[in-house]
């Protein structure tokens, strides 16, 4: 099961206002321009929003209804700024931070939760360095799946904590209007009120054969929402590569000895091009595919990026230990990390202490003597005693 985060700022622009200008706390601030100009209006502090302003509303009539209200032209430079400074506090807890806009992002924590605690506690985590290090506040959905995790972080705006527990999403979403559901805009939800259906239970209610007939393909898609489910992945904004490999075994089989050969030298293979291209990854993903076709894929999320093959290798065993090796005969095996960074200019000082300094010299030794006698003239002594162990 996936832990999908979806955080939002609240009223960002007027509370990056509110924070730069501390006598505007309080007060109601409008962000957009001058009161008696064309333009609507960017956003505005909750104050403001209690007088009935908001979003896109022609600043003429938000100065109608908030004439002592605080105008201002907005920075968007400054924004910017703190929307970097914030994505950069997200990505501490997860390489996989899909942006949505300046001041909202998903994350999916589904590999943090060992190394930060449940994805409760990472939220928790983030907003308080949010209010801490930013001095704004932030809502926050945790959830199962991105589609609920949104729907969650608007519920309780301002400063808002909502969580949907696995077995929850159906009476969770049952009270909530359709409009609530994505790709519901005002027109289907006019034809979605003429089918009598006016919140989300409604639809729950109905069949999904029913839905399509009124709304074909969109239907269907309604009713799987409907019932809180979405598959969609969290996808970083610049969709970092991954470097794998996967090997089919000529014979199926449970032997774990050979099975964790089979993984060191997989590690091996990754490790060295990752090294190779300069790069290193923080995200291990480890498939298992059984004598059965079933397939699983399992990923954790390491505190400090690597391109060691020790720790890709102990990493993809826990992973393969903790789901049993996929219980049945193994077919495949497939190792690759993922949230890679150039390791020269990441952040991490991943070659500072001397331990490592010789380990990352041993490295550059055997991937050149690799490099000059082909892949087999170094082979570690794990996987020459275990090659023959099985045959
Ligand atoms: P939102 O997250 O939609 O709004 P918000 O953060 O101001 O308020 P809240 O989330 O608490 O309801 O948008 C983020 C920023 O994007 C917002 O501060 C200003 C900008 N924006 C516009 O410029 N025009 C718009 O129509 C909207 C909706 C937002
Ligand atoms: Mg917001």
């Amino acid at each position: 099961m996936r832990r999908i985060i979806h955080l939002d700022m609240d009223a960002f622009f007027a509370a990056i206002e509110q924070r730069d200008h501390p006598e505007y706390k309080g007060k109601p601030v409008i962000v957009g321009g001058l009161p008696n100009t064309r333009g609507v209006v960017s956003t505005c502090s909750y104050e403001a929003r209690a007088f009935g302003v908001h979003s896109a509303m022609p600043l003429r009539e938000a100065f109608r209804r908030c004439p002592h209200g605080v105008f201002l032209p907005g920075r968007m430079r400054r924004y910017q700024e703190v929307s970097a400074a914030l994505m950069k506090i997200l990505r501490e807890y997860t390489p996989l931070v899909e942006p949505l806009s300046c001041d909202e992002a998903f994350l999916d924590v589904t590999g943090s939760e060992r190394l930060f605690g449940p994805a409760e506690e990472i939220a928790r985590l983030i907003v308080t360095r949010i209010e801490a290090e930013l001095e704004l506040t932030a809502s926050v959905g945790i959830a199962p799946n991105k589609f609920l995790a949104k729907v969650a972080s608007d519920l309780q705006k301002p400063k808002g904590f909502v969580v949907v527990k696995p077995g929850e999403e159906r009476a969770f979403l049952a009270p909530l209007p359709i409009s609530k559901l994505w790709g519901v805009g005002p027109k289907t939800a006019a034809n979605l009120r003429q089918l009598g259906l006016q919140t989300i239970g409604d639809l729950q209610k109905r069949s999904v054969e029913e839905l399509r007939r009124h709304l074909g393909e969109t239907g269907e898609q309604l009713y799987r929402l409907a019932l809180g489910i979405d598959d969609r992945p969290v996808t970083p904004e610049d969709e970092v590569k991954s470097i794998g490999h996967e090997i089919t075994l000529s014979t199926d089989t449970d032997n774990r000895d050979f099975l964790e050969g089979v993984l060191l030298s997989l590690s091996e293979k990754v490790a060295r091009r990752l090294r190779r291209q300069g790069l290193i990854g923080r995200v291990i993903t480890l498939k298992i595919r059984d004598t059965d076709f079933h397939t699983i894929t399992r990923r954790t999320t390491l505190s400090q990026a690597t391109a060691f093959e020790e720790v890709i290798y102990q990493t993809a065993r826990a992973l393969a230990e903790e789901n049993q090796w996929g219980k049945k005969p193994v077919r495949l095996l497939g190792v690759s990390v993922s949230g890679l960074q150039k390791s020269e200019t990441g952040q991490v000082p991943l070659f500072n202490e001397p331990a490592q300094q010789d380990l990352r010299r041993l490295h550059q030794t055997i991937d050149q003597i690799k490099d000059r006698f082909g892949e087999k003239a170094i082979t570690r002594g794990r996987l020459l005693i275990k090659k023959g162990g099985d045959k």
